[in-house]
């Protein structure tokens, strides 16, 4: 059965631009794929690291949640992650936010992501991919971070060439 799943892109390290579009195209190989649009962000963590080049997928996979997240890694390995420290800079992140309407709480997943509902960077890009998406009761469109974003559009959602 499809589920339809979003995947948060994160990289502040290296060609960003080139490492997260080589991410779509493999995430393209799990299912159909579509893409927000392409964003710079300020790093939340340690302020001494470059700004973040942040965008989120939708992804209609069949593929179970650990499987995913196996995948998930696997293509952060393959781009040559690179991870300094705890929220500090690295070359490719790939966060599963959502899966389905599912609540998992696993040793190795947390789904819905955690701070999902706090980071504009997250919020931003899931609204460009569904205007009327909810999360634990709370519509996105009106949380109030959206009021002090401090995210930069840097491509439109066709970045990608998807
Ligand atoms: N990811 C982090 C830590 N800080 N800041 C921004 N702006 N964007 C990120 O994706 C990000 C971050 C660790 O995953
Ligand atoms: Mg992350
Ligand atoms: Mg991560």
């Amino acid at each position: 059965m499809k589920i339809v799943s979003y995947i948060g892109l994160g990289s502040n390290l290296g060609d960003s631009r080139q490492i997260l579009t080589e991410a779509i195209q493999k995430l393209a190989t799990l299912g159909a794929v579509s893409t927000s649009k392409l964003y710079q962000s300020p790093p939340m963590g340690p302020q001494d690291q470059p700004h973040y080049f942040n965008a989120v997928a939708r992804l209609e996979t069949d593929l179970a949640a650990l499987t995913l997240l196996d995948q998930l890694q696997q293509f952060e390995q393959d781009a040559g992650r690179v991870r300094l420290r705890r929220w500090g800079e690295r070359t490719l992140d790939l966060d599963l936010l959502l899966y389905g309407d599912e609540q998992i709480q696993h040793e190795r997943l947390t789904v819905p992501h955690v701070g999902i509902l706090e980071r504009d960077f997250v919020v931003i890009p899931l609204l460009d991919l569904d205007p009327n998406l909810h999360i634990q009761g709370h519509r996105l469109d009106r949380l109030d971070l959206l009021q002090h974003t401090t995210l930069t559009e840097v491509a439109d959602q066709h970045w990608a060439n998807i």
